[in-house]
């Protein structure tokens, strides 16, 4: 017991620091994660039963059948028993069924394609070493580590992998499916409320697999389509035309802003009211996250500007001194940057 009390402490620690609730498949926040959910406990609950049903079975048996003190006699040798063999058959038939009937039902109903639904908001998700991007073809918008989506309709994702393979998870929404390169998976989901919910790779991709965040943030109906309409209108650049230069040849080769769509990074469109700079540096000024420090986005900007590597190992974007830029010019573009709200 002494061996095994400060264990236990360790892993209850260990588990509360699991414990985000924007980051919680246990409290589902949408329909497809109640459904998980929903699925979770009645297989936990089968499982329950038939572990206390045996083990006290068990238990009962050794404690009355044990070999008392000075008994010699050999018990009586039973081979076969007709009813109990039936009632072992027939028992975890009916537990598997109960547990099968409602597995399957959920597996088929979540599987549903809205790819076709005039109604649905499509959207198509390309996953990237070590970031999200996300496309909305009808609407000829895309955005990046924010995706944004209108509460009350049916989001029909297609999920594709630019480069490895990643996986595609909002807990408290639902999920999870993973993103291959060359090949679509689909799947759907639904906010009903508005929210910001945490969002995850959940396939082991490399070195920063654990810092792939995202953010699904969804929003009233008019919101959304103030967003949409935002994210299309022509670009802002830096007001100062040195700046504006630099940001130009030293960044957009590889970014975009405003209607330009995408270049192969994140479109930038916005990013000073994102919640986050790369989905992992949380923006004190947008949101207090009690577990990051307490960082503007003009700050996260300059940390990640200066050394991307540092925030991210292995991601893709070179840093400062590669790209050649003054301190003037990084305080510049962050500002600019951390300057480019939308509002909706
Ligand atoms: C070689 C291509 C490349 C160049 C050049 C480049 N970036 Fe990036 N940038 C990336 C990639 C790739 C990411 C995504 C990194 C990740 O999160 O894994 C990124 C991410 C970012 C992000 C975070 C985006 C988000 O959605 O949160 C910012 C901000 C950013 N870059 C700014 C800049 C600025 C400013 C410059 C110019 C000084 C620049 N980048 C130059 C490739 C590039
Ligand atoms: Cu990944």
């Amino acid at each position: 017991m002494k061996r095994i009390l400060p264990l236990l402490a360790g892993m209850a620690l260990l588990l509360s620091a699991c414990g985000r609730s924007d980051l919680s498949a246990l409290d589902p926040q949408g329909p497809i994660a109640q459904r998980q959910y929903d699925l979770m406990k009645i297989s936990i609950s089968i499982m329950t039963l038939v572990v206390v049903v045996v083990f006290a079975i068990c238990i009962y048996v050794l404690i009355k059948f044990r070999r008392r003190k000075g008994d010699k006699t050999i018990p009586k040798q039973v081979e076969g028993n007709h009813k109990l063999e039936i009632i072992w058959t027939v028992v975890p038939l009916i537990l598997l069924l109960i547990l099968g009937v409602p597995t399957i039902q959920s597996v088929f109903g979540m599987a549903k394609d809205y790819s076709k639904d005039k109604d649905a908001i499509q959207v198509k998700v390309t996953s990237h070493l070590y970031w999200w991007e996300f496309e909305y073809p009808q609407l000829g918008v895309t955005t990046a580590q924010e995706l944004v989506v209108p509460t009350g309709k049916k989001i029909s994702f297609e999920l594709v992998s630019a480069d490895v393979k990643h996986s595609f998870w909002i807990p408290s929404i639902g999920g999870k499916m993973d993103t291959n390169p060359g090949m679509s998976n689909r799947m759907y989901l639904e906010f009903p409320k508005e929210g910001v919910y945490r969002g995850k790779c959940a396939e082991l991709c490399g070195p920063s697999h654990a810092l792939m965040d995202f953010k699904a943030k969804s929003v009233s109906p008019a919101s959304f389509d103030k967003w949409v309409a935002a994210m299309k209108a022509p670009a802002v650049m830096p007001a100062d035309a040195h700046i504006a230069e630099t940001f130009r040849s030293k960044c957009l080769a590889c970014h975009a802003v405003g209607d330009q769509g995408t270049n192969g990074a994140p479109n930038l469109t916005g990013i000073g009211g994102r919640q986050t700079v790369a989905g992992i540096l949380y923006n004190s000024d947008v949101v207090k996250d009690p577990q990051s420090e307490d960082k503007t986005v003009e700050e996260n900007l300059k940390t990640w500007i200066t050394n991307p590597q540092k925030v991210k190992p292995g991601n893709q974007m070179p840093s400062a001194a590669d790209n050649q830029l003054t301190q003037d010019e990084i305080d510049g573009i962050a500002k600019y940057l951390a300057g480019y709200k939308l509002d909706y």
